[in-house]
């Protein structure tokens, strides 16, 4: 899936504002560059009978993103070549410098912020990898829609959390002054979250190189790196995995 998003609108997009207003905006590092108009967005189909695209190996990466990272430098190069427009494909850490791609492909009209806190779409629900590239030109944003599977959902994703992350409401609009709320009405606690991601990588059998977060997804190192190993990481996805969208 692809999509564009209009950048003036995701320079001010919930994800830029909770950062502002909960003061953790050393994450708001985006390095914009002065003539970019518009963003691309792709999403990478991500299906339960592929697993194996979302293991990191001991390089950092996973197979999915390597694809990702690919499709988006092919596009970068026939972009800039046929159709003359300039472009910057952008990291995946928002520490360094990546723009926060959930908001950007909602921008874009790839699907919507879910209960489970991830972008779902309407053909592959929430079974998506994302990546951006900027334009330096104006194009038309293809998005948002008004697509929303979430509202009479008996919310599987909700009750498959390992860690209870998305249970209680960690976030108010009244304390944040924000409509737009992680897991649409707050329930989302990114620190129950990460406790299983730091269990997942714990029970990964590999041995991961050091350095591993500053280099994890990053650009050049990417692509160049062999896979190290047939199993990685196995991060949890069951927030995931239990969407009936797209199935
Ligand atoms: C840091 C990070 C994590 C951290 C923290 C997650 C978090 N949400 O805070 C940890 C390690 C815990 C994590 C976990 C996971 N992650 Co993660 N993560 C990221 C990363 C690098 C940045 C996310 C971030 O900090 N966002 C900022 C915070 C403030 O956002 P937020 O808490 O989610 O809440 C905001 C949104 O919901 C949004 N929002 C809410 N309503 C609305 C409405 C509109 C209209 C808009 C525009 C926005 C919007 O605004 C909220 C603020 O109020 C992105 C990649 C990227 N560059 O964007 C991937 C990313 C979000 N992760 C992804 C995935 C898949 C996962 C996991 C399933 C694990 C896995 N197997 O990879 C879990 C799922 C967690 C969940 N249910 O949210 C995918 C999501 C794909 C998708 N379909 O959306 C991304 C995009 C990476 C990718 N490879 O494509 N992740």
């Amino acid at each position: 899936m692809a999509g564009i998003a209009s950048v003036e609108l995701l320079k001010r997009s919930p994800s830029h504002e909770a950062l502002k207003r909960l003061r953790l905006d050393d994450f708001d590092k985006v390095n914009w560059p002065p003539k970019a108009r518009s963003a691309l967005i792709i999403a990478l189909s991500h299906p339960p009978e592929k697993p194996e695209l979302d293991w990191s190996d001991a390089s950092g990466n996973t197979p999915g993103n390597r694809r990702l990272t690919s499709i988006n430098r092919e596009l970068s190069v026939w972009t800039e070549q046929r159709l003359g427009i300039v472009t910057h494909p952008m990291f995946y850490w928002v520490q360094e410098g990546g723009i926060y791609l959930k908001d950007a492909a909602v921008l874009a009209g790839l699907g919507c912020i879910g209960k489970n806190n991830i972008l779902i779409t309407p053909a592959l629900g929430p079974r998506v990898r994302l990546r951006a590239m900027l334009l330096e030109d104006e194009l038309t944003p293809t998005g948002p829609t008004s697509f929303d599977p979430c509202d009479c959902c008996e919310e599987p994703c909700r009750k498959a959390c390992p860690q209870d992350a998305l249970d209680r409401a960690v976030f108010s609009s009244v304390e944040t002054g924000l409509s737009a709320l992680p897991g649409r009405d707050g329930r989302y606690s990114r620190s129950s979250c990460s406790i299983q991601m730091d269990k997942d990588f714990n029970d990964a059998a590999i041995t991961v190189d050091e350095g591993y977060m500053s280099e994890l997804f990053q650009s050049s190192a990417e692509i160049e790196r062999a896979p190290q190993s047939e199993e990685g990481i196995k991060w949890c996805r069951r927030c995931e995995l239990a969407c009936p969208v797209g199935l």
